[in-house]
């Protein structure tokens, strides 16, 4: 036998292989996950490879107009390369069928972030067939140029390596070295494709750990605590959960995996972090995560760290409440799995919804972010949902307040009303624009696709409308303090958070809360064959 590497900070816990019985339970894992639909066909899959070369060769071309453009000579133009490289689920290999592609551009130091905006659209669109839905956002944290081609999402972000004049084909982006005189923007571009690609080689068998990263990725989708922005892991901090518990159990089949995963990370000694490997220091100036130099690191409390240099926490968002609805879920799933590895219960029991409407809470606030039209909602409740950790925050001070659960999702709606006023007390929460009330005609739809975008031309021109954004939060009450809720405090600080926001208008953009029993939950959260909560009538005699 090969002498062993040992993967991770500490010795594994078990290098036993796997029982026929395990293997058993392992074939039925994938099975479940196919009848899920977790997995694309090959015909898709072989698209992809091509978009991805398009890419390529696009980068290439764009690299040498740019250096052309700048009358740079003919050899600099020849060896100047760029590269695409990928990082999300297509680079980690776990992708469904219509996920997106995360890609990277990579140029030598002559080529910047803007010959990139200025010049790359123009040539995409160049492109047979050109791509559709183009959209870019040169502005944001991390600057991006979002489209679709050959109906495949791209999201492309760019990264310009500030000591390198040539960037060929077979470059890697592991060496740190490569990072310096690099800028933030820079860094944190080049940041998702350092981290993917180290942690796949942190784990010792990548094949086990995609099929039960796959696994873990469906239950926490279908248990709703799949959502960095709301204070749950995201995709990479799942993937690192994932990544730890196959170095733990290195011969161990992707079934095994997932049913340690659960054992071992109900019982973890939060705020002890979940690290791959020890964490490094690096060229830079740059802040490495240090619970015994920041305080705000010692403030994490379920801190997940990434590998590659500059090392950061990938749950910075957890909150107390979300902690604590991570935790019961996980020891939920480990008795799910113990039933499943004996043969007594079948993996669909792992993957089954979650019931966060249906018999979730007595209490719901509806935290509705509204505007006059798509464009302007979209980019107000952008800004809503990424504060409303905040409010889970303020609610969980309140000593009325046990948990204050954030659901990991919005949902959309348009109002179409009658009159101007109509829509304005709509907006301000004055009447419950919900299920079609007071002559208001209220038509549901998801703002974000794009194919449903035309609903408001469907409807009357004429009329008022408005649009709105419902981001939910259970809450569970300390009743043993107060029967009476108090969340104006909350609900004002909240309020004032938001209207920080750079671009806020009074005029446009309008929030509010509303606090509701359950048996008051709008139709739209409930999926077909759902049953909606009923009020409870006091018992005549
Ligand atoms: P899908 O298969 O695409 O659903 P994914 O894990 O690839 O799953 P995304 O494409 O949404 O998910 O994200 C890929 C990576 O991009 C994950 C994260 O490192 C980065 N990322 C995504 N959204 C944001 C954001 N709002 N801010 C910062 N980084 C983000
Ligand atoms: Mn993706
Ligand atoms: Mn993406």
């Amino acid at each position: 036998e090969p002498a062993r590497q040992q993967y991770g900070v500490t010795p594994p816990i078990s290098v036993a292989t796997p029982t026929d019985k395990e293997v058993e339970r392992n074939q039925a894992l994938i099975e479940e996950l196919k009848k899920q639909g977790s997995f694309e066909g090959a015909e898709e899959s072989q698209k992809r490879v091509l978009v991805l070369n398009t890419l390529q060769n696009l980068t290439e071309g764009f690299v040498k107009k740019v250096c052309a453009n700048k009358g740079m000579p003919e050899h600099i133009i020849k060896n100047s390369g760029g590269k695409i490289f990928t990082y999300g689920s297509y680079r980690l290999g776990v992708y469904a069928p219509g996920s997106d592609i995360d890609t990277l551009l990579v140029t030598p130091a002559h080529i910047t972030r803007h010959d990139f905006f200025a010049t790359l659209p123009a040539m995409l669109q160049e492109l047979v067939p050109p791509p559709e839905d183009l959209s870019m956002v040169p502005d944001a944290f991390v600057p991006i140029i979002k489209f679709k081609l050959q109906s495949i999402s791209i999201d492309l972000i760019f990264a310009r390596l500030a000591n390198v004049n040539s960037v060929p084909k077979d470059m890697a982006l592991s060496d740190k070295e490569l990072l310096r005189g690099c800028d933030e923007v820079n860094l944190r571009c080049l940041n998702g494709t350092r981290v993917t690609d180290e942690i796949l080689t942190l784990v010792p068998k990548p094949g086990v750990f995609r099929m039960a990263l796959r696994g873990i990725k469906l239950w926490a989708q279908r248990r709703a605590i799949y959502a960095n922005v709301m204070g749950f892991p995201g995709g990479v901090a799942w993937a690192m959960l994932v990544a730890r518990i196959c170095q733990l159990y290195p011969m161990a089949v992707s079934a095994v995996v997932i049913s340690k995963f659960f054992k071992i990370l109900a019982h973890w000694t939060w705020p002890q972090p979940v690290l791959l490997k020890g964490i490094e220091d690096g060229p830079l100036s740059v802040r490495v995560w240090n619970p015994k130099i920041y305080p705000s690191d010692r403030g994490h409390l379920m801190p997940i760290i990434t590998p590659a240099y500059p090392s950061m926490c990938a749950t910075h968002n957890i909150t107390k409440s979300t902690k604590s609805i991570i935790i019961r879920e996980m020891k939920h799933a480990a008795e799910i799995m113990d039933g499943i590895m004996v043969g007594n219960l079948s993996w669909d029991k792992l993957f089954e919804r979650h019931s966060f409407f249906t018999n979730g809470y007595r209490y719901y606030l509806s935290v509705v972010a509204a505007a006059k039209d798509k464009d302007t909602l979209l980019g107000w409740s952008g800004l809503v949902e990424s504060k409303l950790r905040h409010l889970v925050m303020k609610l969980e001070i309140l000593e009325t307040i046990k948990l204050a659960h954030p659901f990991n999702k919005g949902f959309d709606n348009v109002h179409f009303c009658e009159t101007e006023e109509e829509a304005i007390r709509i907006a301000n929460g004055e009447i419950k624009a919900i299920d079609n009330q007071v002559g208001v005609k209220t038509v549901v739809t998801d703002l974000k696709a794009e194919q449903n975008g035309d609903v408001e031309k469907k409807e009357d021109e004429s009329k008022f409308k408005v649009y709105t954004t419902t981001y939910y939060v259970g809450l569970e009450i300390n009743t043993e303090i107060s029967k009476h809720i108090d969340i104006s405090w909350a609900s004002q600080e909240f309020f004032e958070t938001c209207k920080t926001w750079p671009s806020y208008n009074e005029d446009e953009h309008t929030i509010h809360i509303n606090l509701a029993r359950n048996f008051e939950l709008p139709d739209n959260v409930f999926q077909p064959g759902e049953t909606k909560p009923v009020k409870k009538t006091k018992k005549k005699i």
